[in-house]
């Protein structure tokens, strides 16, 4: 089945309130507080939706985050029964330092069809549209998906751009990049924003790969569901964390999962950002009122729109 229509201009006015809640903080060095402003106003605005609303993706476990804990339920408590993976401020360190791309986020889809990944990290690699199904697999070496890639994009391994965050544990990854002369687009954060770049038409990147957070993958899994784009994943599980991993209904802790078994039947995925970012321009604060410009996404219906919304304060 399909979620109702209506629902996403209501996903999209949680995102834009929590993009404004954090962009009260941008600059101020306080990431801590950032956060909490996007919290506070995504939940408000969750809550005034009619649905029954589960947090299966949240800021953490119930013990150890007061709001939008996995597990909390959100909504009117009528309604469609919804599972929602968020992350009100994706890019904490972003707002804090008053840097591009921070965005308030979430996914939705209908009971039962999100993957609940645990808070723990992710290998990742994704990639666009029109490509063969299962194009890349984690298994193979960088060097055997890049030139999977290059052959089905018709061009050289020297003509794409991988990205990927900025971390020593990349530098095998970084390495063969090199030795096949790949250019490289390191991020220091954002690996959303990263892992969907590759669908996009203004972005030079053809691949996005390594290991960020777990709940960032989901979020990257439902927009690049609805856009035709694949990205293949498997958890990095610390011994201590696999039976949080356990807990979350993940059996085999090696699995490989592809889109589908993230992101089942229809999803609506909602990013507004808090400061310029590459999909859509930050909060404009006009006084009274400010500006928020979202890009939502609902697969079933085909919307893939940038809009821009004007809230009194
Ligand atoms: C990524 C990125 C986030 O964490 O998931 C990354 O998307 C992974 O963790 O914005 P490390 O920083 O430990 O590498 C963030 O950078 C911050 O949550």
């Amino acid at each position: 089945m399909s979620i109702n229509k209506n629902y996403l201009d209501q996903f999209i006015k949680a995102t834009e309130k929590a993009a404004y809640g954090a962009s009260l903080f941008v600059g101020k060095g306080d990431k801590n507080a950032a956060d909490k402003g996007a919290v506070d106003l995504m939940r408000n605005e969750l809550n005034k939706i009619n649905m029954k609303g589960t947090v299966v993706i949240g800021e953490g476990e119930m013990d150890e985050a007061p709001m939008l804990y996995i597990g909390e339920k959100v909504g009117l408590n009528s309604g469609t029964e919804l599972d929602i993976a968020l992350d009100p401020l994706e890019g904490t360190n972003f707002v804090a330092k008053n840097l591009p791309n921070a965005f308030s986020v979430l996914a939705v889809t209908e009971k039962g069809n999100l993957f609940s990944a645990p808070d723990t990290y992710m290998e990742k690699i994704a990639v666009g549209s029109n490509l063969p199904k299962n194009l890349l697999d984690l298994d193979n070496t960088v060097e055997k998906n890049i030139s999977l890639l290059a052959e089905a994009k018709n061009t050289t391994p020297e003509k794409l751009t991988a990205c990927l965050l900025e971390r020593p544990r990349h530098k095998k990854i970084v390495d063969s990049l090199k030795k096949m002369k790949v250019n490289i687009n390191f991020i220091s954060d954002g690996d959303v924003t990263g892992a969907i770049s590759v669908i996009d038409e203004n972005s030079k990147n053809d691949i996005y790969i390594g290991i960020g957070g777990g709940p960032e993958g989901v979020l990257a899994a439902a927009a690049l569901s609805c856009l035709g784009g694949q990205i293949q994943t498997r958890l990095v599980l610390e011994k201590d964390q696999i039976n949080r991993a356990k807990k979350y209904g993940v059996t085999d802790i090696k699995k490989k999962f592809n889109i589908d078994e993230m992101i089942k039947g229809d999803v609506i995925f909602c990013a507004t950002a808090v400061t310029n970012g590459d999909l859509v321009k930050g909060i404009v604060d006009n006084g009274d009122s400010f500006e928020a410009s979202t890009f939502a996404l609902h697969k079933d219906f085909n919307i893939n729109k940038k809009v821009t919304n004007n809230h009194k304060k």
